[in-house]
């Protein structure tokens, strides 16, 4: 009787154990994944950059609103290099505020930091813009 228990809870405990570890693995990927439009400050959303990221990677706006860029580690800017206009943020070191752009123009905006190497370590990020323009039915 007694071994049966004591086999019971090394089964309980394996599982506890094994859970908590596969928790904690998606719990480590989910922060440079996991944000999303969500993250608004000010009426703007807002764009997490670090080592060697931006959070969240892609994002979707209207026409008119900011995207304001949150440096969380390092030291980062922001330069787009394709969409309808070229627009870009002076870099500075963390914790800092890159800064903030509006964008006016709808169209798929790529992005890198162009700092050293960091584009090639993943700091490439796309914001996709949507027009507000109601299309005329006659
Ligand atoms: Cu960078």
């Amino acid at each position: 009787m007694k071994y049966f228990q004591y086999k019971f809870l090394v089964k309980s405990y394996s599982i506890i154990l094994l859970t908590s570890v596969l928790f904690n693995f998606s719990c480590e990927d989910n922060y440079e994944t996991g944000r999303d439009n969500g993250n608004v400050i000010d009426g703007s959303y807002v764009v997490y950059a670090g080592n060697m990221y931006y959070s969240p990677k892609s994002i979707t706006i209207s026409q008119g609103d900011s995207i304001t860029f949150v440096n969380e580690g390092g030291f980062h800017d922001v330069y787009t290099t394709s969409g309808p206009v070229e627009l870009f943020l002076n870099p500075c070191n963390a914790p800092c505020t890159i800064g903030t752009l509006v964008f006016e123009e709808p169209g798929t905006y790529d992005y890198i930091c162009s700092i050293g190497s960091h584009a090639e370590q993943g700091m490439i990020g796309t914001i996709i813009v949507n027009t507000t323009e109601q299309s005329d039915d006659y």
